[in-house]
């Protein structure tokens, strides 16, 4: 047995631990699913085996649980795994947690001092033949595509230098190529920033680094067809905080915002630096080089909205007091000068997605979430605290926005969009909502050119099955 988990908002209520690991055969399905849905959903969601050693840490500390829902001929499989990382063998063989605080090693037992951190809990990312669970701070684990089974930590057979590589790497779809990065790549509390891309094979084909201004959490990064742009934003660390015991991470709203481009075709000297207000990134819907203009379309707040970082921050930021919203970040690179324009895209949502093919290039829909009171009372659902209740469908030129909730009961998770082969189709949505008047979760696939029209198939699932961070969509044709 282990002792409770606090009932807080990180660890109470529908964001409790669920720990299960299972298969279930062939779910109950409502509806009709599309044919050509055929193929492997992969989930991670962080999933703490044991409370932490201290009450006020974050759900973004948890072990990693990785699913899968398999869709074949009609029928949906389900499956969950923890990945076995070095630090939950560590925690499983002790009983109880031996880490310390969301990546602050100063709080961990002696025992595990210089043993791997790395949780693997953020994005499942299909690439070169081999399925990685990845995590920001570390390097990614490899799992075994079919059953799920931890293979081991994946380091591309010693030719990666970066100690971490991004949960957000960027697939380009016309080369196969994934583009990647790693901050903190020396060590904890760097400033060192590895930029690498991994060919089609799964092999490291260019590794440069560079170094930011400060420390910054940069959970994503874009790439366009001619360019690699990295947001820094004042979500900063210190290693002196950190080797005092304190938070990795504290919003400073006095540093600012820092964006570096550089050409594809050139190198990491050849970065050029614009800079902003300070401003809160996490996710870029996507971007593109239109001649001498980049512009890139993102999710983006006026302070971090993660509450144990406002806490470690000394703030407390209601949601309806940020300013937020999608917005596109235009630079000229043909003009003098280091600032940039905003224009707001559409009202304020994160987890935002583009088809894959659509990525890298000027596109015209974009899909992303949204908590709008219209469609019911906050409910308490991952990592942020209230979740999202409407999946929108954005035309990026027009700002045309149309809508999808499930009820007021219910909050969604992040979508994934499966592309389809009929001509002019734009695809499916396909995503978790979350029943919080059963405890429980159903699995919804929407037409995404038709999203009010409402689910065309409903997948049940006898469990409650917590906030995914992110997740992928394999096509069972490219799984081997
Ligand atoms: C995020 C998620 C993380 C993390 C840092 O969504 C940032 C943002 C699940 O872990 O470690
Ligand atoms: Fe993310």
């Amino acid at each position: 047995m282990t002792r409770p988990f606090p009932q807080n908002m990180d660890f109470g209520g529908y964001n409790a631990p669920s720990r299960v690991e299972c298969e279930i055969f062939d779910l109950e399905v409502e509806g009709t699913l599309p044919a050509e849905l055929e193929g492997n959903w992969y989930r991670l969601t962080p999933d703490p085996q044991y409370p932490s050693r201290f009450e006020d840490d974050t759900y973004l500390n948890g072990d990693g649980m990785i699913s899968l829902f398999r869709f074949r001929d009609g029928h949906v499989d389900y499956c969950s795994r923890y990945v076995m990382t070095e630090r939950l063998r560590n925690d499983r063989a002790a009983r109880r947690a031996l880490y310390g605080l969301y990546r602050s090693p100063y709080t961990d037992d002696p025992s595990v001092r210089g043993q791997g951190r790395g949780v693997a809990n953020t994005t499942p990312v299909w690439h070169g033949g081999r399925l990685l669970a990845l995590k920001e701070d570390s390097l990614p684990m490899q799992v075994d595509p079919h059953t799920l089974e931890t293979v081991g930590e994946w380091n591309f057979d010693g030719h990666l230098r970066s100690l971490t590589m991004t949960a957000h790497p960027r697939p380009d779809p016309e080369t196969g190529e994934l583009y990647c990065f790693g901050y903190e790549a020396s060590g904890l509390a760097t400033r060192d920033v590895s930029f690498f891309v991994v060919n089609r094979d799964g092999e490291v084909v260019r590794e440069e680094w560079f170094q930011i201004p400060y420390v910054s959490l940069m959970h994503d990064f874009a790439v366009t067809r001619e360019h690699v742009i990295f947001p820094v934003v004042p979500t900063t660390a210190d290693l002196k905080r950190i080797e005092a015991g304190g938070a990795h991470w504290v919003w400073e709203p006095g540093q600012d915002t820092f964006v570096g481009i550089m050409p594809r075709d050139g190198g990491v000297g050849d970065m050029r630096w614009f800079r902003g207000p300070a401003r809160s990134v996490f996710h870029i819907l996507n971007a593109h080089t239109d001649g001498a203009k980049v512009h890139m379309d993102l999710s983006v707040t006026d302070v971090n909205v993660f509450p144990f970082i406002q806490r470690a921050s000394g703030l407390h930021v209601e949601p309806q007091d940020m300013q937020a919203s999608i917005a596109r970040w235009s630079f000229d690179l043909s003009a003098r000068g280091d600032g940039f324009e905003q224009t707001d895209i559409g009202p304020p949502g994160d987890m935002p997605r583009v088809a894959d093919a659509d990525h890298m290039r000027d596109y015209s829909v974009g899909y992303y979430q949204r908590f709008d009171p219209e469609f019911g009372p906050p409910h308490i659902a991952g990592p942020v605290g209230v979740g999202f209740n409407v999946i929108s469908r954005l035309e990026v030129e027009s700002g045309r926005l149309r809508n999808f909730s499930p009820g007021p009961n219910c909050t969604v998770q992040e979508h994934i969009h499966v592309p389809s082969r009929e001509p002019g189709h734009e695809g499916y949505l396909v995503f978790v909502s979350d029943l919080h008047d059963q405890f429980l979760s159903e699995v919804l696939v929407l037409e995404a050119g038709n999203i009010e029209k409402g689910p065309v198939a409903r997948i049940h699932v006898p469990l409650r099955l917590r906030v995914q961070v992110h997740g992928n969509w394999v096509p069972a044709d490219r799984l081997g």
